[in-house]
């Protein structure tokens, strides 16, 4: 029987996959007795109720008069060794490179170097950042100073070694759903406020950043209404939500389109769902078409990223190359109007995510991982996953 651990994770606790992947991550392994030490500037949001193993250590940074800058890297630095010392960690996860990563490595030299550090990369910040000149060099000295790094796909891993030129390991750990929350719910009565019972609901939920274009979410919308009737139900708050706003209005769309904004409880919304369009430009994993096939519900998405990875073109939903709107709703078309062609995707969403993604098959890489860093002889055991 190998010791239960103690560990510090830090990710950005108000936003973003990264965020639930990191605090479901830690709900997991605080239920496996694994003591969890959550090192942020607020409390994330998923993390919900009391939980039994998990503690919150909130980061704060000081507002000198002198700073134009507050210094949060430094204080998050600082409120990690603090942690550590205090809590005797054994590791720090951090989730996105940027600047956790680094943080990360200052706590650890100021703890003796006897901290482990293992970093997950989860996307924009190695597709993104790491192309930036100004952060390019610290992000490198990030990932190469960490005990382990993790990636969330194999694009993922790929484009990290191609843009920052570096050999060391890089472990794929796949996103994962718990599939305790992310079932179908039974929502027949709550899909009768957005559509009638003949119109199929197509759904994109995001932070409306350029990167997700949903210009094109829109476009495809457009092409599969003038085909079948059919609502688009958008989730999730952004930048370009405005310019979304004005083009469904321009296009006369308004009565099919639906605003939810922020959503807490995303697999209710999700199983509302018939079908999910992420036509992404960078997408390193894309973990709502994870929580969408989770609920059975298949995606319209790009060739990009990681998103081929995951979704599997031909049977878990249709991937186009970027930008070709017409080929995504001719697709979309195709599934809604065979009900026997829908049944098979659907079952082997459900399928794919309970096994491919499942949360103990995930959890348990990690784990396995912690103890590699920490040089503890354990195999940690993978449940089957049904
Ligand atoms: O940079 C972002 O888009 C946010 C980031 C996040 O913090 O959620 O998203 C990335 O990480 C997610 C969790 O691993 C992935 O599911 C997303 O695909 C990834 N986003 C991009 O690559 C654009």
């Amino acid at each position: 029987m190998t010791r239960p651990l103690r560990i510090g994770i830090t990710c950005y606790p108000s936003l973003g996959g990264s965020g639930v992947v990191a605090t479901e991550l830690g709900k997991l392994l605080a239920e496996k007795g694994h003591e969890i030490h959550f090192i942020t500037h607020s409390m994330p949001f998923r993390l919900g109720k009391f939980h039994r193993n998990i503690f919150y250590h909130e980061v704060e940074v000081s507002d000198y008069y002198v700073f134009r800058y507050p210094p949060y890297d430094l204080s998050l630095a600082s409120k990690m060794h603090q942690v550590a010392k205090l809590q005797q960690l054994d590791l720090l996860h951090v989730h996105y490179a940027v600047p956790h990563a680094i943080c990360a490595l200052l706590a650890k030299q100021m703890s003796g170097n006897k901290l482990k550090v293992v970093t997950t990369l989860h996307g924009t910040d190695i597709t993104v950042l790491a192309q930036d000149e100004t952060l390019k060099n610290i992000i490198r000295l990030g990932i190469q100073s960490s005990d382990a790094v993790t990636a969330v796909s194999r694009d993922l891993i790929r484009e990290t070694r191609e843009l920052l030129e570096i050999e060391e390991p890089i472990e794929l750990t796949y996103n994962f759903v718990d599939k305790r929350i992310y079932y179908p719910r039974e929502v027949s009565d709550l899909r009768l406020d957005f559509a009638e019972p003949h119109e199929k609901i197509l759904m994109h939920i995001s932070n409306f950043r350029p990167v997700k274009r949903t210009c094109d979410v829109v476009d495809v919308f457009a092409k599969v209404h003038e085909r079948l009737p059919a609502r688009l139900l958008l989730v999730g708050e952004g930048p370009d939500l405005p310019k979304i706003q004005s083009k469904i209005e321009a296009m006369g769309l308004s009565r099919k389109v639906h605003f939810l904004g922020k959503q807490d409880d995303v697999a209710e919304v999700l199983s509302l769902a018939d079908l999910m369009l992420l036509p992404s430009e960078k997408e390193s994993f894309g973990l709502v078409a994870l929580e969408a096939m989770a609920c059975g519900v298949p995606t319209i998405g790009s060739i990009a990223g990681g998103i081929p990875e995951l979704v599997k073109s031909g049977e878990t939903g249709f991937l186009s190359p970027i930008g070709n709107t017409d080929e995504m709703a001719a697709n979309a078309v195709r599934l809604l109007s065979d009900e026997a062609l829908y049944a098979q995707f659907r079952e082997a969403c459900l399928h794919r995510a309970r096994t491919a993604f499942c949360n103990d098959l995930i959890t348990a890489q990690y784990e396995q991982i912690y103890y590699n860093v920490l040089g503890i002889p354990a195999r940690i055991a993978v449940p089957a996953c049904d």
